[in-house]
Parts: C-alpha cells; sequence; structure tokens
C-alpha cells in the first residue's frame, strides 16, 4: 500500500496544551508521525510518495469560507494583538449566549473552538493544509484503482468541523477525502472512525447526508472527550436519518467488547453499499494511552485491519490520533498489514 507523507507537518509544533489545569509539551506532537514514517518503512509496506497541492476548492466543499480565514489568520492576529503565549480561546458562546462570530481574535478563537486545549500557532495552518492534501493525494490512489492507501496525516482532523476547530485538529482531513471521493464519482461513501474519541467533526460535516454513512467506535461521551457528541440516539436527520451509527463503549473495553462493536459497524457498512471506506484511523484505543480508557494491544489492531478488508471495498486511511507516541507507529502499521495480508 502506498504512503502519503509530507514533512510540512513539521510546522505544526506546538508548545503548550491546556491539560490538567497546566500547560503541558502537547500529546499530538511532531514524533507520531516520525514513529509511524519509520514503521512503515520498516515492514516495507510500499512506496512513500508526497503529496500534491489541490489549493482549497477540496476543503471548501466542507468548511466554511470564513473559517479557513479564521484559521489561516489567528496565529498572527493574536500575536499583533499583544499576547505573549500561544493562541486559546477563554470565552465561548455558551447557552443562551449569541452566536455571532466577533472582530477580536480573542473572541474569534471561542466563536470557533470546540475545545480550549488545542493552540494555534505559526504554522499550523500551512501543516493543516498539507495534512488535508496528504489525505487527498492518498484518495486520488483509490480513484487510480488501488485497493487500498494511507495518508500519514498531521495535524488529526476528526473533531474538526465545517465551523469548528480543537481537540487538536484543524481541518477534519477524511472528511475532506470522502467528499473528494463523492466528487470524482463515488455514489456512496462510509466513513469509519476507529479513533478513540467519537469523530464530531465528521458526524456533524455528514449528519444530513444520505450518501456518506459515518460509523463510529468510541468512548462514551458521558466520561469520554468530546463529551457533547457520540451518544447512540444521533443517528441523522433529514434524508441522513439511519446514515450515523454511533457505538459509544464503556471504560476498560478491552479487544473483545471493541471487536463485537467494529462487528456491528462492517455489516452497516456492508448493507450501506459504499463504493469506497474511508477509515479515520486513530489508535488511541490501545492499552498504554495517556489519554484515552480502552485496552487493545498491539497485536489486536492486525487482527482489526484483516476484519475492515473484509468489507472488500477501496479503502482509505487516515492518520487521527494515538498519543502513546513510541508505540503509534507499531500499531498503526499493524492495522494497514492486517488489511494488506487478509
Ligand atoms: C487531554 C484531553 C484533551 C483532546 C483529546 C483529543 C484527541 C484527538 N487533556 N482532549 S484524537
Ligand atoms: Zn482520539
Amino acid at each position: 500500500m502506498i504512503t502519503v507523507y509530507t514533512d510540512t507537518h513539521l510546522l505544526r509544533a506546538a508548545k503548550t496544551e491546556l491539560h490538567g489545569g497546566l500547560l503541558v509539551p502537547p500529546h499530538e506532537c511532531p514524533e507520531r508521525a516520525a514513529y509511524v514514517l519509520s514503521r512503515v518503512r520498516e515492514v516495507g509496506l510500499g512506496e512513500v510518495i508526497g503529496p500534491r497541492s489541490f489549493g482549497l476548492d477540496p476543503v471548501l466543499r466542507v468548511h466554511d469560507a470564513d473559517f479557513l480565514e479564521f484559521l489561516s489568520t489567528a496565529a498572527r492576529d493574536w500575536a499583533e494583538a499583544g499576547n505573549r503565549g500561544e493562541a486559546i480561546p477563554d470565552c465561548w458562546p455558551a447557552r443562551r449566549m449569541v452566536q455571532r462570530r466577533p472582530t477580536s481574535v480573542t473572541g474569534k478563537l471561542g466563536y470557533y473552538a470546540m475545545a480550549g486545549e488545542t493552540s494555534i500557532t505559526p504554522g499550523t495552518w500551512e501543516a493543516a493544509r498539507a495534512a488535508a492534501d496528504v489525505a487527498l493525494t492518498a484518495a486520488d490512489q483509490l480513484l487510480r484503482g488501488a485497493r487500498s492507501a494511507f495518508g500519514l496525516c498531521r495535524p488529526p482532523g476528526h473533531h474538526a468541523a465545517r465551523d469548528l476547530y480543537g481537540g487538536y485538529c484543524f481541518l477534519n482531513n477524511a472528511a475532506i477525502a470522502a467528499q473528494y471521493l463523492r466528487d470524482q464519482g463515488a455514489a456512496r461513501v462510509a466513513v469509519l472512525d476507529v479513533d478513540f474519541h467519537h469523530g464530531n467533526g465528521t458526524q456533524d460535516i455528514f449528519y444530513d447526508r444520505g450518501d456518506v454513512l459515518f460509523v463510529s467506535l468510541h468512548g462514551d461521551p458521558a466520561e469520554a472527550f468530546p463529551y457533547f457528541s457520540g451518544y447512540a440516539d444521533e443517528t441523522g436527520q433529514g434524508v441522513g436519518e439511519g446514515f450515523n451509527l454511533n457505538l459509544p463503549l464503556p471504560r476498560a473495553t478491552g479487544f473483545d467488547g471493541w471487536r463485537a462493536a467494529l462487528v456491528t459497524g462492517l455489516a452497516a457498512i456492508r448493507s450501506f453499499g459504499a463504493d469506497a471506506l474511508v477509515v479515520s484511523l486513530g489508535v488511541d484505543t490501545f492499552a498504554n494511552d495517556p489519554i484515552s480508557f480502552f485496552r487493545l494491544q498491539s497485536d489486536d489492531f492486525s487482527s482489526y485491519g484483516a476484519l475492515i478488508a473484509g468489507c472488500a471495498v477501496p479503502t482509505l486511511f487516515v492518520l487521527e490520533g494515538g498519543y502513546a507516541v513510541a508505540e503509534v507507529g507499531v500499531n498503526v502499521v499493524n492495522v494497514l498489514t492486517g488489511f494488506e495480508q487478509a
């Protein structure tokens, strides 16, 4: 399987994440991608190619223009306003407040943030754009007849909605790729999100559509980030009713319970009749992940890669989370080799 990768992700190198009441070095760090790339090479997964530039058109199919304008100017505006640290929001349009875009950068941060842990820094926009190009270039491999492709995206994307960033995400790489596959002729696209966290951004983007099925396995939002999205009774709306499947799972879920949910999700994808499958591949389901509470072991990732292959549909893997940094490469590539060897 071809991997798409670029060093441009290195421009996303925040110094701070708001975590446990402290500003700590971010869990979502450049070393994650380095471990994945080196494991791809170590096992000889296949050729590694760079992305081509798609411009903003395919990004604008998923995200609002005013949101992109904000992302592309926030770090500079924040510094020019005299702030000394990295850009983080401190005020939100909460219940009964006005949903109107402020002119002040601090106000805009709250307007567009779905969470407060994620700092915006110089270089973040360039890295996020490159990650979208990585996902799009990998999607192009499917259009050229490949059975599978891997977009080694960083920063991740599945928490980013049409007009929201946060949870370490800025542009929704998987959603941009799924929409691109639709626009290039795939009549039905399924997105399977196996990251520990609910893919609230992807769900939101496709919630009222019947042409893109979203299936997510994740920690129960009553106990896990993003807390305000991911319940089983969120099933889609309008013509999208029935095309959103959330499978929240309890604390300490191990591979038996997780695999049973995956089998349910894969059955939904099969009966949907997808022409292409996009997998939001986060490996923060790993037992040693520092911010999550499932108990998968490294071998389990190989097993479920093979189960995904059972869908027998062209499959694009897009990297999402996974914060046991030194193990991220092995776990991600286990999914990919498990898929390939099935
Ligand atoms: C740790 C929890 C921060 C963000 C988690 C984002 C995961 C992206 N302080 N919440 S896959
Ligand atoms: Zn995650």
